[in-house]
């Protein structure tokens, strides 16, 4: 390991980069209560560690830190800018103010708490130079929160997430350290980024659509500008001879009009809203309390997509992060299981309750259910179940354990829905008395004949 990162070193050392034929950046930082001396560092070192010509100045956006003072005073060092909003914006717009003042054309954003580190910034520029559709970020290094010391990370890593939509960072796969081997200081195609930390050129900046201006405070941005420059035709590279550390921190440093909580919800769901289709169902499911989180009017982000002509979030699932995985692909249908205007419902029942049949009403809820590939029949967590072996045995719910008892098949033609051991039906013949019970198969019964009519994927 530690030969392979001396080896790494030395591979990052030797190259060398035409940095006269590179383009000057305007780097922007923007802060809210930054510590002063968090705020000196990053300014000294984006000086001290870059070519001079390459830096055409540095935009420090103020978000209404309580002191004014805290940018005035660096408003005297070189090529450094200050605009002070007058009032807190968040990072989303505060970063497109800057953006808007920018004199050059590449933009390189920063946290306000990061010390760049030598030769950060050529290989950055040199791989948006080659094609301004490459939004590229350094590796972000540590800066201990506690003693401010610089620690190395691995460059092993790249950008990713779940379906709680939350960042993480994720280990590349064995293949691709295999191949990085070869040649270490080649490009990490990242499926998303971690936001704070990148450079895009100016005018793609802009034609991309910026970020979302109803974005509040903090979160959820590098979600949607992941998302968006993937399915909008350019891509997403973390460059390992590129490094800059950065304080970590363990809870916000600011107050949070709206309650963390709310503000993060909002924002995802506005990323989810615009770019996922239909699998941003999985996020709800993920995080069902995000449901009752009011998003405000997407109409205008939907319209740039639009504009766009992006590609599906299932493009991106397929060629961008193929690594992660649909939740229930086991499911084969969701949805209702009919006969006639009748659906299978829970009556409202939980664990170990009947089901039975009541009118559709087509907005899923208790008449939701799935029938996936290995025979359950689910509604949530809970499968319905045998309760005896004999004909006439009442169906019930309960959690999924696996066990024979839970499997079905479907028969057709016919759309019975045949126990997986004994040539017992699903049948409604008793459903306003005992609900659904297991009847001998009888492929002439109108009782035992179901119909699997579709939703959405919501009910997943
Ligand atoms: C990460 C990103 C951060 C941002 C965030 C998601 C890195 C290293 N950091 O969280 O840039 O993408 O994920 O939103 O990738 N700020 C304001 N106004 C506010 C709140 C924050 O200007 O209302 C500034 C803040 O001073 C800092 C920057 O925005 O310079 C990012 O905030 P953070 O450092 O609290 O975010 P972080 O690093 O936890
Ligand atoms: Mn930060």
């Amino acid at each position: 390991m530690f030969s392979f990162i001396l080896h790494f070193i030395y591979r990052c050392r030797r190259k060398t980069w035409e940095i006269e034929d590179l383009p000057p950046t305007s780097v922007i930082i923007t802060f809210h209560n930054e510590a002063r001396s968090s705020l000196l560092r990053t300014v000294v070192s984006v000086l001290n560690r870059s070519p001079e010509h390459l830096i055409k100045e540095i935009i420090l956006v103020d978000d209404f830190s309580d002191n004014p003072q805290d940018g005035e005073e660096l408003a005297k060092i070189q090529k450094v800018r200050v605009l002070r909003n007058d009032k807190r914006e968040g990072l989303m717009r505060s970063r497109v103010k800057g953006a808007d003042a920018a004199r050059a054309t590449v933009l390189t954003f920063l946290d306000s708490h990061c010390e760049c580190n030598v030769n950060w910034l050529e290989p950055l520029l040199e791989r948006v130079e080659k094609d301004p559709t490459r939004v590229v970020c350094p590796v972000i290094d540590v800066i201990s929160m506690d003693t401010f010391q610089y620690i190395g990370a691995s460059a092993d890593l790249r950008g990713g997430f779940d379906w709680n939509l939350v960042f993480k960072w994720e280990y590349l796969s064995y293949a691709e350290r295999e191949s990085r081997q070869r040649d270490p200081t080649q490009a990490i195609r990242t499926p998303m980024i971690a936001g704070g930390l990148f450079v895009i050129n100016k005018k793609y900046f802009d034609k991309l659509g910026k970020y979302d201006m109803q974005m509040d405070v903090w979160g959820g941005e590098n979600l949607e500008i992941s998302f968006r420059v993937w399915q909008c035709g350019g891509s997403l590279e973390i460059i390992p001879c590129s490094r800059v550390g950065h304080v970590f921190r363990k809870r916000h440093p600011y107050s949070f009009p709206g309650g963390s909580g709310n503000v993060f919800a909002k924002n995802t769901r506005r990323a989810a809203e615009v770019w996922m289709d239909d699998y941003k169902h999985f996020y709800y499911s993920s995080v069902p309390l995000a449901k009752n989180i009011p998003f405000g009017d997407i109409s205008e982000r939907v319209k740039l997509r639009n504009d766009l002509h992006c590609k599906s979030f299932k493009w991106y699932l397929q060629n961008v992060y193929p690594e992660l995985s649909i939740p229930h692909s086991t499911t084969s249908h969701i949805g209702e299981l009919r006969q006639g205007i009748f659906c299978l419902d829970t009556m409202g029942h939980l664990l170990d309750g009947y089901v039975a049949l009541y009118q559709c009403h087509h907005t899923g809820g208790n008449q939701e259910w799935s029938f996936t590939n290995t025979g359950l029949i689910k509604h949530h967590d809970l499968c319905l179940t045998l309760s005896s072996h004999m004909k006439g045995a009442q169906v019930v719910m309960r959690i999924c354990d696996g066990s024979d008892s839970q499997k079905w098949h479907r028969i057709e033609p016919g759309g019975l829905l045949r126990h997986s051991r004994y040539p017992l039906c699903l049948d409604s013949r008793l459903t306003n008395i005992r609900g659904i019970t297991a009847e001998r198969c009888n492929s002439a019964s109108d009782t035992q004949k179901w119909q699997l009519t579709s939703s959405s994927l919501s009910s997943a």
